[in-house]
């Protein structure tokens, strides 16, 4: 492969699963490119070397001058765009792109495109299921798990795709046909200066957008371009014109589009006033690109959650026990602590800790005053959230996961609920969340 640098040559800095999703599409498209990533064994470089064994890869430490060969860099997520020789390389004049950007210029059909600090899978699940029960070809996935690029294929009628602040960094138009930020609270704050600069990066996801729709009651998600365009708005409290949310009649809360009740909430099978909000999105999301109500509202009684997302376990001596592993941020355990301690008669044994990615905890210690009976705290930033929660509810250090389960089971009384919800991403214990929410799981099972 030739590496002079041309309009035509791409290097793919990342080889993880969207790596791999570049690498298949140009091939597929005949376009020259090599491979960088900064680990020595990334995970996709079997499946590189035994499928594209001509294709040059550069593991270690990224050489700046071998990344100026190419006209493009397309840049996994996970890689900080900040990352020193991506930058002198940019400098240099060599374009940073991504995975979402390819994909927006090749797609043929419309796009569902949702961001926001919580809730994407969710809703990005939802939308996928109303619009498969309404008979569209469609094609779900994105920060979800299947990369986007390999989701292109020519009899798909609608595309849904969950976006991840990383990934609209390097996105510059996505051009969907209906756009939303579901919520915004502090995440990834080792990867941003600062939530504005985080705000910033999700709101990229409004550009080029047809329609669009926001959180009324979160106005940190409201576009802050696009004036003019076509716009809906989701909240918990009573709709107006173009807006769904929930109207109460005879003792009842309905979710609702404008004056018109569209089902009753006690319908849902995902529990908690945050679910409503992410049925209520995605009914917004679904109506925008015209799926009828029928079909949205079947698929919306039938959906019952995704695993590690405040998913019930097991009843134990009148204990239940829950699995919000994915609350890999403060917003999210605030959700499930507020959603799941109001929902019970008892209170909640909580299991938090891990990896913070540089958050401030303070916000957890009003709800867990009042919704914990305890807080068994593991992992790397343990220490940081026990200084947040002082003694305002009593605390026990454990080391591990089982250690965790033993002394939730011990502390927890008839009616309690034992939650893990850890505020922190688990990557300092753990492979990912779903390897800590499975541990999780099997120590409950294990429980006598
Ligand atoms: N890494 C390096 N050097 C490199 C490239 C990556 O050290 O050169 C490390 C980084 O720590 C990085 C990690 O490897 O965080 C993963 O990077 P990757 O390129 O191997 O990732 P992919 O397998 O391509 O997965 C990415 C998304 N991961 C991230 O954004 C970190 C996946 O989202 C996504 O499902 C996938 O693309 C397909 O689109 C995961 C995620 O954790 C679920 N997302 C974050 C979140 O939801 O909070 C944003
Ligand atoms: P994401 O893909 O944005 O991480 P998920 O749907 O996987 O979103 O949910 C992640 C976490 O956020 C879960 O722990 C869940 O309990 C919590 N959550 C779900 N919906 C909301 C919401 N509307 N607001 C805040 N937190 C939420």
């Amino acid at each position: 492969m030739s590496l002079i640098a041309s309009d035509q040559f791409r290097i793919v800095v990342g080889l993880g699963k969207s790596g791999m999703s570049l690498v298949r599409f140009l091939a597929r498209r005949g376009v020259a490119f090599a491979v960088a990533d900064t680990r020595a064994n990334p995970p996709e470089l079997a499946t590189l070397r035994r499928d594209y064994p001509h294709v040059e890869v550069r593991c270690g430490d990224l050489d700046v001058e071998f990344l100026c060969r190419a006209s493009e860099l397309l840049v996994s997520p996970g890689l900080a765009l900040a990352t020193p020789a991506l930058q002198q390389a940019a400098a240099r004049g060599v374009k940073l792109s991504g995975d979402i950007e390819l994909f927006a210029r090749n797609a043929q059909a419309p796009i569902v495109a949702i961001s926001g600090s919580n809730a994407k899978s969710t809703v990005t699940t939802l939308v996928g299921d109303m619009a498969a029960a309404a008979g569209k070809r469609v094609a779900v996935g994105g920060n979800l798990g299947t990369p986007a690029l390999d989701l292109l294929a020519d009899d798909v009628e609608l595309y849904v795709l969950e976006l991840s602040s990383f990934q609209l960094e390097t996105t510059d138009q996505l051009n969907a046909e209906v756009a939303t930020v579901l919520n915004i609270s502090e995440d990834h704050m080792d990867r941003y200066s600062g939530l504005p600069a985080y705000h910033l990066a999700k709101h990229r996801i409004f550009r080029g957008a047809r329609q669009v729709v926001y959180n009324r009651q979160d106005a940190l998600t409201r576009p802050l371009m696009g004036e003019g365009l076509p716009c809906w708005t989701f909240g918990l409290n009573k709709p107006d014109f173009k807006a769904f949310g929930l109207r109460e009649e005879n003792g009842q809360k309905y979710l609702a589009f404008e004056f018109q009740n569209l089902m009753p909430v006690s319908e849902l099978k995902i529990r908690g006033a945050h679910n409503q909000a992410n049925a209520l999105a995605a009914l917004a999301l679904g109506h925008a690109v015209g799926l009828p109500f029928e079909p949205m509202l079947a698929a919306l009684r039938t959906f019952t959650g995704l695993a590690h997302r405040c998913q019930w376990l097991r009843e134990r001596g009148g204990v239940n026990y829950y699995d919000d592993s994915k609350a890999t941020n403060v917003g999210a355990a605030l959700a499930a602590i507020e959603g799941l301690g109001a929902d019970i008669d008892g209170k909640l044994v909580l299991v938090a800790g891990g990896d913070g990615k540089g958050a401030d905890f303070s916000s957890l210690q009003a709800p867990v005053a009042a919704h914990c009976r305890a807080v068994v705290l593991l992992g790397r930033d343990a220490e940081r959230i026990a200084a947040v929660l002082g003694d305002s509810v009593p605390l026990v250090r454990v080391k591990t996961l089982d250690e965790a389960v033993e002394r939730c089971a011990a502390l927890a009384q008839p009616g309690d609920a034992v939650l893990l919800s850890p505020a922190c991403a688990s990557l300092d214990m753990f492979k990912n969340y779903e390897e800590r929410g499975r541990l999780f799981a099997q120590a409950v099972e294990g429980l006598s």
